[in-house]
Protein backbone atom coordinates (compact mmCIF):
# COMPACT_ATOMS: atom_id res chain seq x y z
CA UNK A 1 0.00 0.00 0.00
CA UNK A 2 1.05 4.08 -0.59
CA UNK A 3 2.22 4.57 2.84
CA UNK A 4 2.27 8.13 2.50
CA UNK A 5 -1.82 7.42 3.28
CA UNK A 6 -0.88 5.74 6.22
CA UNK A 7 -1.19 8.05 9.65
CA UNK A 8 1.96 8.22 11.95
CA UNK A 9 2.56 5.28 13.55
CA UNK A 10 5.62 3.39 15.13
CA UNK A 11 5.92 -0.61 15.18
CA UNK A 12 7.33 -2.00 18.30
CA UNK A 13 8.92 -5.47 18.51
CA UNK A 14 8.33 -7.66 22.27
CA UNK A 15 12.50 -9.67 23.47
CA UNK A 16 10.93 -12.36 24.14
CA UNK A 17 7.12 -13.16 21.49
CA UNK A 18 6.60 -13.18 17.96
CA UNK A 19 5.68 -10.15 15.84
CA UNK A 20 5.35 -6.63 16.33
CA UNK A 21 3.19 -4.27 17.76
CA UNK A 22 1.75 -1.13 15.91
CA UNK A 23 1.15 2.10 18.10
CA UNK A 24 0.18 5.30 17.35
CA UNK A 25 2.80 7.36 18.41
CA UNK A 26 6.57 7.17 19.99
CA UNK A 27 6.26 5.89 24.31
CA UNK A 28 9.12 4.17 23.89
CA UNK A 29 9.63 4.08 27.79
CA UNK A 30 6.34 2.84 28.60
CA UNK A 31 6.03 0.28 25.85
CA UNK A 32 9.29 -1.12 27.00
CA UNK A 33 8.26 -0.95 30.82
CA UNK A 34 4.88 -2.93 29.59
CA UNK A 35 6.64 -5.52 27.91
CA UNK A 36 8.50 -6.35 31.23
CA UNK A 37 4.93 -7.02 33.44
CA UNK A 38 4.71 -9.81 35.13
CA UNK A 39 1.13 -10.79 36.08
CA UNK A 40 -0.01 -11.06 39.19
CA UNK A 41 -2.68 -13.44 41.05
CA UNK A 42 -5.49 -10.73 41.01
CA UNK A 43 -4.65 -8.89 38.11
CA UNK A 44 -7.25 -8.11 36.06
CA UNK A 45 -6.87 -7.52 31.95
CA UNK A 46 -9.07 -5.71 29.81
CA UNK A 47 -8.51 -6.53 26.36
CA UNK A 48 -9.67 -5.79 22.87
CA UNK A 49 -8.91 -4.37 19.58
CA UNK A 50 -8.95 -0.65 19.32
CA UNK A 51 -12.47 0.90 19.34
CA UNK A 52 -14.81 -2.28 20.57
CA UNK A 53 -16.25 -1.06 23.35
CA UNK A 54 -13.52 -1.23 25.78
CA UNK A 55 -13.81 1.98 27.99
CA UNK A 56 -17.66 0.89 27.95
CA UNK A 57 -16.47 -2.07 29.68
CA UNK A 58 -14.16 -0.71 31.95
CA UNK A 59 -16.69 1.57 33.58
CA UNK A 60 -19.16 -1.52 33.76
CA UNK A 61 -16.28 -3.35 35.52
CA UNK A 62 -15.37 -0.74 37.65
CA UNK A 63 -18.85 -0.08 39.18
CA UNK A 64 -19.32 -3.78 39.78
CA UNK A 65 -15.89 -3.92 42.07
CA UNK A 66 -17.56 -0.91 44.16
CA UNK A 67 -20.64 -0.95 45.23
CA UNK A 68 -22.01 0.64 41.63
CA UNK A 69 -19.89 3.96 42.30
CA UNK A 70 -18.71 5.51 39.40
CA UNK A 71 -14.72 6.33 38.51
CA UNK A 72 -13.65 9.51 40.14
CA UNK A 73 -11.45 11.73 38.10
CA UNK A 74 -9.86 10.19 34.93
CA UNK A 75 -10.38 6.42 34.35
CA UNK A 76 -6.24 6.12 33.23
CA UNK A 77 -5.85 7.45 36.87
CA UNK A 78 -7.42 4.54 38.29
CA UNK A 79 -7.29 1.49 35.62
CA UNK A 80 -3.34 2.13 33.97
CA UNK A 81 -3.40 1.30 29.92
CA UNK A 82 -0.54 -1.23 30.11
CA UNK A 83 1.24 -0.41 26.91
CA UNK A 84 1.05 3.76 27.22
CA UNK A 85 1.78 3.44 31.24
CA UNK A 86 4.21 1.16 31.58
CA UNK A 87 4.68 -1.60 34.73
CA UNK A 88 5.10 1.02 36.53
CA UNK A 89 1.69 2.27 36.89
CA UNK A 90 0.38 -0.82 37.74
CA UNK A 91 3.16 -1.73 40.32
CA UNK A 92 2.36 1.01 42.39
CA UNK A 93 -1.20 0.63 42.75
CA UNK A 94 -3.29 -1.02 44.86
CA UNK A 95 -6.12 -3.51 44.42
CA UNK A 96 -9.25 -1.48 43.89
CA UNK A 97 -12.12 -4.12 45.01
CA UNK A 98 -10.08 -7.19 44.91
CA UNK A 99 -8.64 -6.57 41.43
CA UNK A 100 -5.97 -4.54 39.65
CA UNK A 101 -7.80 -3.69 36.33
CA UNK A 102 -5.32 -3.27 33.45
CA UNK A 103 -6.24 -2.04 29.73
CA UNK A 104 -4.48 -3.24 27.00
CA UNK A 105 -4.73 -3.65 22.85
CA UNK A 106 -1.39 -6.04 23.05
CA UNK A 107 -2.37 -9.27 20.98
CA UNK A 108 -2.71 -12.18 22.92
CA UNK A 109 0.54 -13.55 23.22
CA UNK A 110 1.75 -10.40 24.67
CA UNK A 111 -0.33 -10.58 27.30
CA UNK A 112 1.33 -11.23 30.77
CA UNK A 113 -0.18 -14.33 32.11
CA UNK A 114 -0.69 -15.79 35.75
CA UNK A 115 -2.94 -19.07 36.09
CA UNK A 116 -4.48 -16.41 38.83
CA UNK A 117 -4.99 -13.60 36.72
CA UNK A 118 -8.37 -12.75 34.75
CA UNK A 119 -9.01 -11.43 31.05
CA UNK A 120 -12.05 -10.07 29.74
CA UNK A 121 -11.87 -9.61 25.95
CA UNK A 122 -14.55 -7.66 24.10
CA UNK A 123 -15.11 -8.04 20.08
CA UNK A 124 -16.91 -5.41 18.18
CA UNK A 125 -18.28 -6.06 13.84
CA UNK A 126 -15.54 -5.15 12.27
CA UNK A 127 -16.91 -3.05 9.92
CA UNK A 128 -18.07 -0.63 12.81
CA UNK A 129 -15.04 -1.18 14.31
CA UNK A 130 -13.16 0.33 11.21
CA UNK A 131 -15.70 3.24 11.08
CA UNK A 132 -14.90 4.37 14.57
CA UNK A 133 -11.21 3.57 13.89
CA UNK A 134 -11.11 6.22 11.04
CA UNK A 135 -12.81 9.02 13.54
CA UNK A 136 -10.85 8.21 16.07
CA UNK A 137 -7.44 8.19 13.79
CA UNK A 138 -8.66 11.47 12.24
CA UNK A 139 -9.68 13.28 15.42
CA UNK A 140 -6.31 12.86 17.33
CA UNK A 141 -2.80 14.82 16.52
CA UNK A 142 -0.54 12.48 17.24
CA UNK A 143 -1.49 10.50 14.14
CA UNK A 144 -0.78 13.32 11.05
CA UNK A 145 -4.24 12.07 9.52
CA UNK A 146 -6.39 14.45 9.98
CA UNK A 147 -7.07 15.06 6.18
CA UNK A 148 -7.15 11.08 5.92
CA UNK A 149 -9.76 9.48 3.76
CA UNK A 150 -12.27 6.91 5.01
CA UNK A 151 -11.47 4.41 1.50
CA UNK A 152 -7.65 4.95 2.55
CA UNK A 153 -8.70 3.42 6.03
CA UNK A 154 -10.43 0.39 4.62
CA UNK A 155 -7.48 -0.99 2.41
CA UNK A 156 -5.26 0.16 5.60
CA UNK A 157 -7.49 -1.59 8.25
CA UNK A 158 -7.86 -4.31 5.62
CA UNK A 159 -4.52 -5.00 4.96
CA UNK A 160 -3.92 -4.54 9.14
CA UNK A 161 -1.79 -2.13 8.76
CA UNK A 162 -4.27 0.26 11.60
CA UNK A 163 -3.23 0.27 15.30
CA UNK A 164 -2.38 -2.93 17.12
CA UNK A 165 -1.75 -4.65 13.51
CA UNK A 166 -5.02 -7.10 12.05
CA UNK A 167 -7.88 -7.24 13.75
CA UNK A 168 -8.84 -10.60 12.46
CA UNK A 169 -5.87 -12.37 13.58
CA UNK A 170 -6.39 -10.75 17.12
CA UNK A 171 -10.34 -12.29 16.78
CA UNK A 172 -9.17 -15.41 15.69
CA UNK A 173 -7.04 -15.22 18.59
CA UNK A 174 -8.75 -15.09 21.57
CA UNK A 175 -12.24 -16.69 20.09
CA UNK A 176 -11.00 -20.13 20.01
CA UNK A 177 -10.05 -20.00 23.30
CA UNK A 178 -13.45 -19.45 24.34
CA UNK A 179 -15.62 -18.05 27.43
CA UNK A 180 -13.84 -20.62 30.05
CA UNK A 181 -11.88 -20.35 33.46
CA UNK A 182 -9.78 -17.09 33.47
CA UNK A 183 -11.38 -15.97 30.06
CA UNK A 184 -14.50 -13.89 29.65
CA UNK A 185 -15.42 -12.92 25.75
CA UNK A 186 -17.83 -10.77 25.42
CA UNK A 187 -19.42 -8.73 22.12
CA UNK A 188 -19.93 -5.04 21.73
CA UNK A 189 -23.31 -5.72 20.36
CA UNK A 190 -24.84 -8.62 22.79
CA UNK A 191 -23.94 -5.70 25.43
CA UNK A 192 -26.34 -2.91 23.59
CA UNK A 193 -28.87 -5.37 23.12
CA UNK A 194 -29.05 -7.40 26.63
CA UNK A 195 -26.85 -5.21 28.60
CA UNK A 196 -29.06 -6.71 31.88
CA UNK A 197 -27.77 -9.96 31.52
CA UNK A 198 -24.53 -9.10 29.99
CA UNK A 199 -23.22 -7.20 33.03
CA UNK A 200 -24.62 -9.97 35.03
CA UNK A 201 -22.48 -12.78 33.38
CA UNK A 202 -19.48 -10.33 33.70
CA UNK A 203 -20.27 -10.49 37.90
CA UNK A 204 -20.63 -13.58 37.76
CA UNK A 205 -16.87 -14.20 36.07
CA UNK A 206 -15.40 -11.72 38.39
CA UNK A 207 -16.82 -13.65 41.44
CA UNK A 208 -19.79 -14.94 43.41
CA UNK A 209 -19.86 -12.65 45.76
CA UNK A 210 -19.82 -9.14 43.40
CA UNK A 211 -23.02 -11.15 41.63
CA UNK A 212 -24.91 -11.72 44.85
CA UNK A 213 -24.42 -8.29 45.31
CA UNK A 214 -25.34 -6.77 42.01
CA UNK A 215 -28.69 -8.50 42.12
CA UNK A 216 -29.11 -7.92 45.70
CA UNK A 217 -32.51 -5.89 46.56
CA UNK A 218 -34.40 -6.97 42.95
CA UNK A 219 -30.95 -5.96 41.01
CA UNK A 220 -30.55 -2.20 42.16
CA UNK A 221 -27.17 -2.22 41.52
CA UNK A 222 -27.65 -3.72 38.29
CA UNK A 223 -30.26 -1.06 37.41
CA UNK A 224 -28.25 1.94 38.59
CA UNK A 225 -24.69 0.52 36.30
CA UNK A 226 -27.05 0.13 33.17
CA UNK A 227 -28.46 3.88 33.78
CA UNK A 228 -25.02 5.41 35.02
CA UNK A 229 -23.17 3.56 31.74
CA UNK A 230 -25.22 4.91 29.14
CA UNK A 231 -24.50 6.13 26.07
CA UNK A 232 -25.71 9.40 27.04
CA UNK A 233 -24.14 9.69 30.63
CA UNK A 234 -20.78 8.59 29.23
CA UNK A 235 -20.76 11.20 26.55
CA UNK A 236 -21.51 13.96 28.70
CA UNK A 237 -18.43 12.91 30.20
CA UNK A 238 -16.01 12.42 27.52
CA UNK A 239 -12.80 14.16 28.63
CA UNK A 240 -12.90 11.63 31.43
CA UNK A 241 -12.04 9.07 29.47
CA UNK A 242 -9.36 10.70 27.11
CA UNK A 243 -6.59 12.95 27.63
CA UNK A 244 -5.95 14.94 24.73
CA UNK A 245 -8.34 17.58 22.90
CA UNK A 246 -9.77 15.94 19.66
CA UNK A 247 -11.92 17.23 17.40
CA UNK A 248 -14.56 14.30 17.59
CA UNK A 249 -16.22 13.08 20.69
CA UNK A 250 -14.14 9.79 22.09
CA UNK A 251 -18.04 8.37 23.28
CA UNK A 252 -19.12 9.21 19.48
CA UNK A 253 -22.26 7.84 18.14
CA UNK A 254 -22.61 4.04 20.15
CA UNK A 255 -24.34 1.87 17.78
CA UNK A 256 -24.57 -1.09 15.59
CA UNK A 257 -24.07 -0.30 11.86
CA UNK A 258 -22.75 2.82 11.42
CA UNK A 259 -20.93 1.50 8.44
CA UNK A 260 -23.91 2.02 6.28
CA UNK A 261 -23.59 5.33 6.56
CA UNK A 262 -19.70 5.00 5.08
CA UNK A 263 -19.12 1.67 3.27
CA UNK A 264 -19.90 1.30 -0.36
CA UNK A 265 -21.45 -2.28 -1.37
CA UNK A 266 -17.77 -3.12 -2.47
CA UNK A 267 -15.89 -2.80 0.68
CA UNK A 268 -18.44 -3.92 2.78
CA UNK A 269 -18.29 -7.05 0.72
CA UNK A 270 -14.78 -7.07 1.70
CA UNK A 271 -15.12 -6.74 4.64
CA UNK A 272 -17.91 -9.76 4.99
CA UNK A 273 -15.90 -12.15 3.20
CA UNK A 274 -13.11 -11.97 5.80
CA UNK A 275 -15.33 -11.85 8.91
CA UNK A 276 -17.98 -14.74 7.35
CA UNK A 277 -14.98 -17.16 7.43
CA UNK A 278 -14.69 -16.34 11.56
CA UNK A 279 -18.46 -16.44 11.91
CA UNK A 280 -18.01 -20.07 10.60
CA UNK A 281 -15.12 -20.76 12.74
CA UNK A 282 -16.83 -19.19 16.00
CA UNK A 283 -21.27 -19.55 16.61
CA UNK A 284 -21.38 -16.92 18.92
CA UNK A 285 -20.33 -14.37 15.95
CA UNK A 286 -23.57 -14.95 14.00
CA UNK A 287 -25.05 -11.89 16.11
CA UNK A 288 -22.93 -9.94 13.62
CA UNK A 289 -25.21 -10.80 10.68
CA UNK A 290 -22.92 -10.94 8.25
CA UNK A 291 -23.42 -11.05 4.25
CA UNK A 292 -21.15 -14.32 3.40
CA UNK A 293 -22.30 -14.06 -0.11
S1 LIG B 1 -10.48 2.85 22.53
O1 LIG B 1 -9.97 4.11 21.92
O2 LIG B 1 -9.90 1.69 21.85
O3 LIG B 1 -10.29 2.78 23.97
O4 LIG B 1 -12.06 2.86 22.21
P1 LIG B 1 -13.16 1.92 22.86
O5 LIG B 1 -13.56 2.47 24.17
O6 LIG B 1 -12.74 0.51 22.82
O7 LIG B 1 -14.37 2.05 21.83
C1 LIG B 1 -14.99 3.29 21.56
C2 LIG B 1 -16.35 2.99 20.96
O8 LIG B 1 -17.23 2.54 22.00
C3 LIG B 1 -18.39 3.37 22.03
N1 LIG B 1 -18.95 3.50 23.38
C4 LIG B 1 -20.21 3.21 23.70
N2 LIG B 1 -21.21 2.68 22.96
C5 LIG B 1 -22.42 2.52 23.58
N3 LIG B 1 -22.65 2.86 24.87
C6 LIG B 1 -21.67 3.39 25.64
N4 LIG B 1 -21.93 3.73 26.90
C7 LIG B 1 -20.39 3.58 25.06
N5 LIG B 1 -19.21 4.05 25.50
C8 LIG B 1 -18.34 4.00 24.47
C9 LIG B 1 -17.83 4.70 21.52
O9 LIG B 1 -18.85 5.59 21.18
C10 LIG B 1 -16.98 4.23 20.35
O10 LIG B 1 -17.75 3.78 19.24
P2 LIG B 1 -18.25 4.74 18.05
O11 LIG B 1 -18.83 3.80 17.02
O12 LIG B 1 -17.07 5.48 17.54
O13 LIG B 1 -19.29 5.62 18.63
Amino acid sequence: MDTSVLPTYVDVSHPNRQGSFRMPVDSDDNITSAMKYVANAGDLFICSYPKCGCTWLQSMIWRILHDGEGIKGHIRDHIPFLEFDGSESIMKMQPNGGYKVIKTHFPYDWIPKHPCAKYVFIAREPKDVCVSLYYHVKGFEGYNWSAGRFDDMVDIFLNGEADCGDYFKMLDEWLRLESTGSIHIMLYEEVILNQREEIRKLAKFLGAELEAKLMAENGSMLESIIENTSFMKMQKQDKKWYHTDRSTPFIRKGIIGDWKNHMTADQAARFDRKTAELVGKYPMLKLWNVNSA
